[in-house]
C-alpha cells in the first residue's frame, strides 16, 4: 500500500481543521468562527484500499503575542518538514493581505506543495483568478485547488492529487485508528470548542481547558473540568450573568459528550484564574502546549 504524511498549514480561521475533518469524514479537529481554534498539531488517519494518508492539523500562522502564539506557530512550521506533502489552505474570499505575506516568507517547503483555495462558496469568480494567479507566481511548480470544505466540493480530487505523490509504505497506525490523540484531549477540546462558540471577542484566546476526572462507565460518562482563564474579568464573563453562561457551555459540551460516547454525560465545569498562563512555561506545559 502507499502511505505518508501530509501537513495542512495555513492563517487561522481559513478552514484547515474543516478540510482535515472532510477528508477523513470524521471530527477530530475542533471548528469554531474564531480565528486561532486549534492549539496542537492533531494527526487524522486516513485509510482506504490503496493508501494509509496521515494528515497533520495545525495551528493558524499568525503575528504571535504570547509565549502559546509563538509555540502554536512553532508547530505549525516544524510539521512541514519529513512530510511527503504540505497542504496551503488559502481563504480565497479574503484578498491577499499582510498576514499572507508573513506566511510566505516563514514557509520553507522542500516537498510537493498542494495549494488549496478554500471557500470558493463565498467568493466571486474573479477574487478567485486573482489570488490564483498570485499564488501561481509564487509557488509556480505547486498544485493548485478550488474547494469548499464546508460543502464538499473537491475533497476527492484534493485525495487524488495526495495519493499521486505517495510512494509504497508501512501502515504507519493500525488499522481503523483515527487520531494519535487520546479521549480526554477529545473532551478537552470539546469543552474548549463550546467555550470558544459562547464567548466573544478577546476571552476565547486566553482561555484553556484541564480535565480533571474522566470515567468512562458502563451507560455513562463522568467528566470534571477546569476552564482556566488569564484574569478575574475574564472569570466574571465565563460565569456570565447569575452563572447563565457557565450554564449554557455545560449545556452544550455535555450534549457533544453525549453525541461521542452514545452514553449519558455527567459534566462538572469550574472556573480557575491563573494569572498570565500563556506566557508561564510551567503552565503551559501542564495545560499540554509543550
Ligand atoms: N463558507 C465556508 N466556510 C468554511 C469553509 N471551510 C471552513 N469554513 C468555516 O470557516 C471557519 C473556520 O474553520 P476552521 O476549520 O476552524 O479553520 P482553521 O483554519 O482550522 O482555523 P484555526 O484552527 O483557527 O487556525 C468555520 O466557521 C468553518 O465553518 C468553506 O469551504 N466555506
Ligand atoms: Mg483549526
Amino acid at each position: 500500500m502507499k502511505s505518508g504524511f501530509v501537513a495542512i498549514i495555513g492563517r487561522p480561521n481559513v478552514g484547515k481543521s474543516t478540510i482535515l475533518n472532510a477528508l477523513i469524514n470524521q471530527k477530530v479537529s475542533i471548528v469554531t468562527n474564531k480565528a486561532q481554534t486549534t492549539r496542537d498539531n492533531i494527526k487524522g488517519i486516513y485509510e482506504d484500499d490503496e493508501a494509509q494518508i496521515v494528515f497533520v492539523d495545525t495551528p493558524g500562522i499568525h503575528k504571535p503575542h504570547h509565549e502559546l502564539g509563538r509555540i502554536m506557530n512553532q508547530s505549525a512550521l516544524a510539521s512541514t518538514s519529513g512530510v511527503e506533502a504540505v497542504i496551503l489552505v488559502v481563504d480565497v474570499a479574503k484578498p491577499f493581505g499582510d498576514g499572507d505575506a508573513f506566511l510566505v516568507g516563514e514557509l520553507k517547503v522542500d516537498c510537493p506543495l498542494i495549494i488549496v483555495l478554500n471557500k470558493i462558496d463565498l467568493a466571486k469568480i474573479d477574487q478567485v483568478q486573482s489570488l490564483k494567479a498570485r499564488y501561481r507566481e509564487l509557488y509556480p511548480k505547486a498544485h493548485i485547488i478550488e474547494m469548499s470544505a464546508i460543502r464538499l466540493f473537491n475533497v476527492d480530487d484534493l485525495l487524488k492529487i495526495i495519493k499521486s505523490h505517495l510512494e509504497e509504505g508501512p501502515r504507519y497506525y493500525p488499522l481503523g485508528s483515527v487520531s494519535d490523540r487520546d479521549e480526554s484531549f477529545f473532551i478537552k477540546e470539546l469543552i474548549r470548542e463550546q467555550v470558544l462558540m459562547q464567548l466573544r471577542e478577546e476571552v476565547p484566546h486566553q482561555i484553556a481547558v484541564a480535565v480533571e476526572k474522566f470515567q468512562l462507565k458502563s451507560k455513562a460518562v463522568v467528566v470534571e473540568a477546569l476552564i482556566i482563564v488569564d484574569k478575574p474579568s475574564q472569570k466574571a464573563i465565563v460565569i456570565g450573568k447569575d452563572g447563565a453562561r457557565i450554564k449554557a457551555i455545560g449545556i452544550k459540551a455535555r450534549e457533544a459528550l453525549e453525541e461521542r460516547f452514545h452514553k449519558t454525560a455527567y459534566l462538572q465545569l469550574y472556573v480557575a484564574i491563573k494569572k498570565d498562563w500563556l506566557n508561564n512555561p510551567r503552565l503551559l506545559k501542564e495545560y499540554g502546549y509543550k
